[in-house]
């Protein structure tokens, strides 16, 4: 956090770190002060020691240099108070670190390095994973009528799950099929339909009760999962298979949790990582055109 001299000061920079598309957050306010924070979608915090090249105080790192370099120049066009002000913004210039970097110094004597690493993998995640958040999410629900009294607290879980990380109501089909048996055709035709993101299949297959339990417990996975494959839909594995139904009951709401909730929470994670991995082709695909 960073104090501005006067709250003029501080519109602006909100105006200027708005502009290069910062996500706002939540911020505070007392008696003789507000904050604004701006969110980064990847923060890192680095100190350093030792001699510096007349570094500015702050420096930013980003990606798609040229791209943040424009919007500065063009918001300091717009903003600043004379006709040169746009020179505040300097040119991209390398750096000794093997970085490109300018300055923008929105507010007199508030100089904010942008910089851009030349190697690529620098300051990139490891690993691309889904966030839970289902907002702008549609999802189908494939639940069995076959012992109800499990399924439905499976399906309650489920639609727990979603609606409280962000799905909307409207956004999410029930499908009610017999039995288990019937789930893995139901899901695929959900799947071909394009009009969900991921599925949360349902069910419980008592070893106690079940002829050819094996049979139809392999089976219904199968076909579950090459759904899944075939189609590119995530499809999340919430059918249960126990001895008895108090075992199931343990997992639908009771000791074990409840496995539609857990369900329903991977399907939203795999629909977020399915999201990133094709923006991140497409995004590769494109470079260099
Ligand atoms: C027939 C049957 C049996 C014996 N057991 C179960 C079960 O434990 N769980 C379940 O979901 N469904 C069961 N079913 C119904 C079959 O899944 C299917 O709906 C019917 O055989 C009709 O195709």
């Amino acid at each position: 956090m960073r104090a501005t001299r006067t709250a003029e000061e501080m519109k602006t920079l909100e105006s200027f770190f708005s502009a290069l598309g910062f996500e706002p957050g939540k911020g505070s306010a007392g008696e003789q002060f507000r904050t604004a924070p701006f969110l980064a979608p990847l923060g890192n915090l680095e100190f350093a020691t030792g001699k510096m090249s007349t570094a500015p105080e702050i420096l930013i790192e980003v990606t798609g240099l040229e791209t943040v370099h424009t919007v500065a120049e063009n918001w300091t066009k717009k903003n600043s108070a004379t006709a040169e002000g746009w020179q505040k913004v300097s040119a991209i210039a390398q750096t000794h670190w093997n970085s490109r970097l300018f300055t923008a110094e929105p507010v007199p004597g508030m100089v904010f390095g942008f910089w851009e690493s030349e190697n690529v993998a620098h300051g990139k995640p490891v690993a691309v994973e889904g966030d839970l958040s289902a907002a702008g999410m549609r999802f189908g629900i494939v639940v069995s009528r076959w012992n109800a009294v499990i399924t439905d607290r499976l399906l309650q879980g489920a639609l727990d799950a979603l609606l409280r990380s962000g799905a909307k109501r409207d956004a999410i089909t029930v499908v009610r099929v017999p039995g288990s048996w019937e789930i893995p055709s139901a899901a695929r035709l959900l799947a071909e339909s394009k009009s969900v993101d991921a599925i949360v299949t349902l069910g419980v297959l008592l070893r106690g009760e079940t002829a050819h339990y094996e049979a139809i417990y392999t089976e219904v996975s199968r076909g579950i999962g090459q759904s899944q494959q075939d189609t590119g839909v995530p499809h999340a594995f919430g059918v249960l298979t126990c001895e008895t139904l108090e075992q199931a009951l343990d997992r639908a709401g009771l000791k074990m949790g409840n496995k539609g909730f857990e369900a329903a929470l991977a399907a939203i994670e795999m629909a977020a990582v399915k999201r990133k991995i094709v923006a991140a082709t497409v995004t590769d695909t494109t470079a260099g055109l």
